[in-house]
């Protein structure tokens, strides 16, 4: 025969007064014993408690806001007599860790951040907070406020809890608002501003042997990582790139002088060296471009160290090693370690380690021509400078013309964080210490 039953807050150890902060039933409910009732949250973490027993609710006794202990009834219950295994019916605990840093990979993604998300469905859904995926959503989801029943419920919905605005209590994520928002994203056309996918044509698919002989070759792995890398930051970074010309007539005869005075200890010395150190002294100039975005895309990370990613071109694709300590470095020493760091990438000899913690990246084509390109910056750096093959170039000088070693340069910037007028200081300030590398030293 049905007896009416007390549901009471089990043993949740030494706390006490903890605040209801969600209420999953109400009365004339059926539940299954193991449904969750109520989430009870401590300063350090949220707890579902479920039903010990199977049946209907007759009253409930909290709601949201009450404190309760041990013992505190929750509800009353018309029991149907089964009971959840012994043991079973202790409160299912969540704690809320503080959100970490994001290890950051060889060319890590910087997924389109926004200061103030849009609702968005994730593909593939939130990971659990043992293991969260190395997104920014899901870092963020962390940090979210919410219990774990909604956090489930979220989950099981494919919905990056961080992205949902809570309307409960100090902002805190109720279901109602999970519905809310999966309402929202299905409403979205596909593809509309703030959403994560890109409304664009699918590729067409060409029969190319219809149209003469051809012949099918495998990208290299190396093509497939980086044009993946590179076509995320493309996509994802408003690029703008800033054009100038440096006149480096002066570091040309140095470079020469250079050149001869180290050809014995086999040491070449290519403008690349002093474009290094130029860059650092720029990057020391403005701080700003000598850093990156945070995980939640709202802070800056300043750097405190200059290591500068060289793009190198391979028989297998592009590699992009990093030198380090750029500033404690002379142009002979980075010479050396350019021809070496280079030399092992054409080798496949390059590690992981060796690609990662880049501040900046240059990418040269000088050796080769060009007069100008829109290099993609390599995230999480913000900017990327592109150099093209010097020209010599008839310059108006105390009226008159004058031929110089014009070298062009091309900086793509991330323009979320770097103004148009930050990115042309930075240019000219870089192309006044190239024409005058007595300022290298400064
Ligand atoms: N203007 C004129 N001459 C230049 C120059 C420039 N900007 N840069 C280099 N040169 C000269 C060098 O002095 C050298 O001349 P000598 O042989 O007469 O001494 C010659 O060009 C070849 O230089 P290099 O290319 O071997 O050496 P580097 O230090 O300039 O560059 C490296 C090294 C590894 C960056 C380069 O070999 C390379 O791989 N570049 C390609 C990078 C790339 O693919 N970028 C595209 C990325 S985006 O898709």
């Amino acid at each position: 025969m049905a007896e009416i039953k007390q549901v009471q807050v089990p043993d949740i150890g030494d706390y006490k007064d903890v605040s209801i902060i969600e209420v999953m039933v109400k009365a004339g409910d059926t539940i299954k014993a193991e449904d969750n009732l109520v989430t009870l949250e401590t300063d350090k973490a949220a707890m579902d408690v479920p039903s010990p027993y199977a049946g209907v609710i007759k009253e409930m006794k909290v709601k949201v806001g009450d404190k309760v202990s041990q013992g505190s009834v929750i509800l009353l219950l018309e029991s149907s007599g089964e009971a959840s295994a012994p043991q079973k019916n202790q409160p299912t605990v969540q704690t809320v860790p503080a959100p970490a840093a994001a290890q950051v990979a060889a060319s890590p993604a910087p997924a389109a951040q926004s200061s103030n998300p849009s609702p968005t469905l994730s593909l593939s859904g939130e990971g659990t907070a043992a293991s969260p995926p190395l997104t920014r959503g899901g870092w963020e989801g962390l940090k979210a406020h919410a219990s774990p029943a909604i956090r489930r419920f979220a989950r099981e919905l494919g919905v990056d809890v961080a992205q949902v605005k809570g309307s409960g209590e100090k902002g805190r994520v109720t279901k109602d608002d999970v519905q809310s928002f999966v309402k929202a994203a299905l409403g979205q056309p596909r593809g509309a501003a703030g959403g994560n996918g890109l409304q664009v044509l699918a590729m067409p698919v060409v029969d190319f042997a219809k149209f003469g002989a051809i012949e099918t070759r495998p990208l290299s792995r190396i093509k497939k990582l980086s044009g993946a890398n590179l076509h995320r930051n493309w996509v994802t970074i408003p690029h703008i790139t800033q054009f100038d010309e440096a006149d480096i007539t002066e570091m040309e005869a140095f470079r020469k002088e250079l050149n001869v005075e180290y050809a014995k200890q086999n040491i070449k010395i290519t403008p690349l060296a002093f474009m290094l150190k130029a860059v650092v002294v720029a990057l020391q100039q403005f701080p700003e471009f000598n850093a990156s975005l945070d995980a939640s895309g709202e802070n800056l990370v300043l750097k405190q160290y200059f290591h500068i990613g060289v793009a190198v071109d391979t028989p297998d694709g592009l590699m992009v090693p990093v030198l380090r300590d750029v500033d404690k470095k002379g142009i002979v020493q980075l010479a050396k370690e350019l021809g070496e760091i280079s030399a092992r990438a054409r080798e496949k000899k390059i590690t992981a380690a060796e690609m990662q913690g880049g501040c900046f990246s240059i990418s040269s084509l000088g050796g080769i021509g060009g007069t100008a390109f829109t290099p993609i910056i390599n995230a999480p750096e913000l900017a990327i400078l592109g150099v093209s093959r010097a020209i010599v170039k008839p310059m108006h000088q105390d009226d008159t013309f004058v031929a110089r070693l014009m070298l062009p340069l091309s900086l793509s910037y991330d323009h979320r964080v770097i103004d148009g007028a930050a990115a042309a200081r930075f240019i000219v300030f870089l192309t006044q210490v190239l024409a005058d590398t007595r300022r290298l030293a400064l």
